[in-house]
C-alpha cells in the first residue's frame, strides 16, 4: 500500500514508539472527514450546529488551557546554537531527542494513529511541498482535511522515492484501559513544538490547538520552509496574497507581510471603494514564492482554507470573510446562539442577550469576561470564499509585482512609503516594527519589531534569513560584493536581469494631533494599492524623500474620501525628528542579532541617516 520506503520505515519505527492501537492511512474524502465528526460528537467536544443556520458546521470547545500557539514552547533544534539564532528557542538536538523519546513513548496507547499525507500547494507545482502528519487527533484529521490538500494523489506525487516532511503530533494524553477519555485531550504541562532543520522533521506534542497540531501552517510552511528556501534559493513568507485588477482589465498581484492584529485577512478580502477597481484573493497568511523562468518571483498560497481569527469578523469588516462562512465550515472557541449558530465579540453591534461562552457557561452581556475566546478561529475552505481568484491553484503560482510591509504605528511611519531599491525595501522588511498596545501609542520605545512578521515563525537566525532577502535580489544567492542596490528605479536585479517585486512600507494605523486614526483603512486601503498598482504600471508619481519615495500629493486618489484639510498631507509627511529618534532604536535592534546582520542593511541604516541629517540641516 505505501509504496515510498522511506515513508513506510518512519511509519514502522513511530508505531513502535507511540504505541498506538490501530493505524488508519487517510484517504481525505467525505466519509472519513464525516467519521472524524461522529467520533468528535461522541466524545461531546463537538457540536453540530444548526443545519438551517449553518448547515455541516461544527462548533469544537477546547480544553481552557489550550487556546493558542505557545512560543515560549516553540523549538528550534538546529546542530549550531548560532544557526537557530536570538529569535529562537534552542535546545541541543541530542539531548532534545532523549526529551521526546521519553515523551512519545507508548504516547498513542489506546488511540488510533491517523496518516495524513498531505500537500502543502497543488498536487504537481514546483513550488509546492509534501508532508505526512501522523496524529492521534481525530480534530486535526478533519482541520487538515480543509488546510491542506489530503489523499492517495498526495502518495502519489510522492512516488517511490519522494522526500516528505515528517510531522509527528500526539495530543500526549494515552488512555489505558478502563480510562475514560476527556472531550479534549491535552498535555500542556509537557508542551513542546520541536522543529529539527538538518532533518527537516517537526515534532509536536501536548496541543491539540491550531498552530501547534495543524502541522502544515507555521511549523512546515514557515519555520522548516524558511529552511528549505534558504538552501534552495526561494522565499517562504508569512504573506497574504492579494490580485488587483483596475478598470481596463489589466490584473497584478501582491503579497503583503503584517503582524497579528493588523489585519492580514482583511486586506486579503477587501471590497475597493474607488470605483472599478477590483481585489481577489490568492491567499491570507502564507506565501511561498520562487523564480519563473520570466525573472519573476511566481507564487502559491501553500494553504487550501483559512485559520482565521473570528473574533473582530463583521460583516462591516470583512464582508467576504463573513461569506465563507456560511457552511461547512469548523468553529473553534467561539460562542454558541440560543438558536444554534454562532457569536463572537464584534460580529454584530449589539450582542445577543442569551449566549453559551466558549467553555460553555451561560453568558449575558454583562458577564465580566468575552463571551468568545480572542484566539477564537474558522476553519474553512479557500474555495469557498466569494472573492477567491480563479488562478488561485494555478500551478505555476502567480507573478509577484509588490510586497508590502506593514505594521501597527500611530506616528513616525508614513501611509506608504516605497523602497528606491530591492536593498532599502528588506531594510524596510527588517526594521518592521508594531505598537504592543493602543496605550503605548507615540512611545516609539514600546515597539515590538517583527521583521517580515516572522519574528516568531522564522526557522533559523534572523540576521541569516536578512542575508538570505538581500542575496535573492542578486540572483541566484550569488554573491557579488555589489553594493549599489540598484538605485535606477526599474527594480531589476543586478545581477541575471531579474524582475524583482518592488516593495512598501505601509502603516493604515497613523493617528492625527487628536488620537483619531488618520486613515479610515479598510476598503479605503485600495487607494493605496492603487498608486502601488500605477508604480508598477510606471505611471503613478513619486516624490525622492530622505526615507524613500512617497506619492506626490496628487498621486494618492482620495476622491470623494472625506479627511480633514490636512489629512493626506499629514498621512505623505516625512518626520524627520521622528525618523532621527528611530535610528538609535534600529541600530538597537541590530545589534542584537550581533555580527550576522548584513552589511547591506547597515548600508541602508547610513544611507538613512545621512539624509535625515542632511534634510535636518536644510531646514535649518
Ligand atoms: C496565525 C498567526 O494564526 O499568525 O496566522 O498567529
Ligand atoms: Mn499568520
Amino acid at each position: 500500500m505505501l509504496r515510498n520506503k522511506q515513508l513506510a520505515a518512519w511509519l514502522d519505527e513511530m508505531k513502535t514508539l507511540c504505541q498506538p492501537d490501530a493505524l488508519v492511512l487517510c484517504s481525505g474524502d467525505d466519509r472519513e472527514y464525516n467519521e472524524m465528526w461522529s467520533l468528535l460528537l461522541d466524545r461531546g467536544v463537538a457540536k453540530r450546529l444548526n443545519e438551517d443556520r449553518r448547515p455541516n458546521s461544527y462548533l469544537v470547545r477546547s480544553d481552557p488551557a489550550d487556546v493558542a500557539r505557545v512560543e515560549s514552547r516553540t523549538f528550534i533544534c538546529s546542530e549550531a546554537e548560532r544557526d537557530a539564532g536570538p529569535n529562537n528557542n534552542w535546545v541541543e538536538p541530542t539531548a532534545m531527542r532523549a526529551t521526546l523519546n521519553g515523551l512519545f513513548s507508548g504516547c498513542m496507547r489506546g488511540r488510533i494513529m491517523y496518516v495524513i499525507p498531505f500537500s502543502m500547494g497543488p498536487v504537481g507545482s514546483p513550488i509546492a511541498h509534501i508532508g505526512v502528519e501522523l496524529t492521534d487527533s481525530p480534530y486535526v484529521v478533519a482541520n487538515m482535511h480543509i488546510m491542506t490538500r489530503v489523499g492517495q494523489e498526495v502518495l502519489d506525487a510522492l512516488g517511490e522515492t519522494g522526500d516528505f516532511v515528517p510531522c509527528i503530533h500526539s495530543v500526549g494524553a494515552p488512555l489505558d484501559s478502563g480510562d475514560e477519555d476527556v472531550p479534549w485531550p491535552c498535555n500542556p504541562n509537557n508542551l513542546h513544538i520541536v522543529h529539527f532543520p538538518a532533518s527537516r522533521e517537526i515534532w509536536s506534542f501536548g496541543s491539540g490547538y491550531g498552530g501547534n497540531a495543524l502541522l502544515g501552517k507555521k511549523c512546515f510552511a514557515l519555520r522548516i520552509a524558511s529552511v528549505i528556501a534558504r538552501d534552495e534559493g526561494w522565499l517562504a513568507e508569512h504573506m497574504l496574497i492579494l490580485k488587483i485588477t483596475n478598470p481596463e482589465g489589466i490584473s497584478r498581484y501582491i503579497a503583503g507581510a503584517f503582524p497579528s492584529a493588523c489585519g492580514k485577512t482583511n486586506l486579503a478580502m477587501l471590497i475597493p471603494t474607488i470605483p472599478g477597481w477590483q481585489v481577489e484573493t490568492i491567499g491570507d497568511d502564507i506565501c511561498w514564492m520562487k523564480f519563473g523562468d520570466d525573472g519573476q518571483l511566481h507564487a502559491i498560497n501553500p494553504e487550501a482554507g483559512f485559520f482565521g481569527v473570528a473574533p473582530g469578523t463583521s460583516m462591516d469588516s470583512n464582508p467576504n470573510a463573513m461569506l465563507s462562512m456560511t457552511d461547512n465550515c469548523i468553529f473553534t472557541n467561539v460562542a454558541e446562539t440560543d438558536d444554534g449558530d454562532v457569536w463572537w465579540e464584534g460580529m454584530t453591534k449589539t450582542p445577543p442577550a442569551h449566549l453559551t461562552d466558549w467553555q460553555g457557561r451561560d453568558w449575558t452581556p454583562d458577564s465580566d469576561e468575552p463571551a468568545a475566546h480572542p484566539n477564537a478561529r474558522f476553519t474553512v475552505a479557500a474555495a469557498q470564499c466569494p472573492v477567491i481568484a480563479d488562478e488561485w491553484e494555478d500551478l505555476a503560482g502567480v507573478p509577484i509585482s509588490a510586497i508590502l510591509f506593514g505594521g501597527r504605528r500611530s506616528t513616525v511611519v508614513p501611509l506608504v512609503n516605497e523602497a528606491r531599491s530591492w536593498q532599502q525595501g528588506v531594510f524596510f522588511g527588517a526594521i518592521m516594527s508594531s505598537e504592543k498596545t493602543a496605550a503605548a501609542s507615540g512611545k516609539i520605545g514600546e515597539l515590538r519589531r517583527d521583521p517580515m512578521a516572522m519574528l516568531p515563525f522564522c526557522g533559523y537566525n534572523m540576521a541569516d534569513y536578512w542575508g538570505h532577502w538581500i542575496n535573492i535580489g542578486r540572483g541566484d544567492g550569488a554573491h557579488d560584493g555589489d553594493h549599489d542596490g540598484d538605485h535606477d528605479g526599474d527594480h531589476k536585479g543586478t545581477k541575471t536581469g531579474l524582475k524583482l517585486p518592488r516593495i512598501y512600507y505601509v502603516n493604515w494605523f497613523r493617528k492625527n494631533a487628536t488620537g483619531k486614526y488618520a486613515w479610515p483603512g479598510f476598503g479605503e486601503n485600495s487607494r493605496v494599492l492603487k498608486w502601488i498598482f500605477e508604480r508598477c504600471e510606471g505611471v503613478g508619481e513619486a516624490i525622492d524623500t530622505p526615507i524613500g519615495n512617497l506619492p506626490a500629493i496628487d498621486a494618492l486618489d482620495v476622491s470623494g474620501l472625506r479627511l480633514d484639510p490636512n489629512g493626506v498631507a499629514a498621512l505623505l509627511s516625512v518626520e524627520i525628528d521622528g525618523w532621527l529618534e528611530e535610528i538609535p532604536l534600529i541600530e538597537g535592534h541590530f545589534a542584537s542579532y550581533g555580527e550576522p546582520v548584513p552589511t547591506a542593511l547597515h548600508q541602508e541604516l547610513n544611507w538613512l541617516k545621512q539624509r535625515l541629517l542632511e534634510a535636518k540641516q536644510e531646514a535649518g
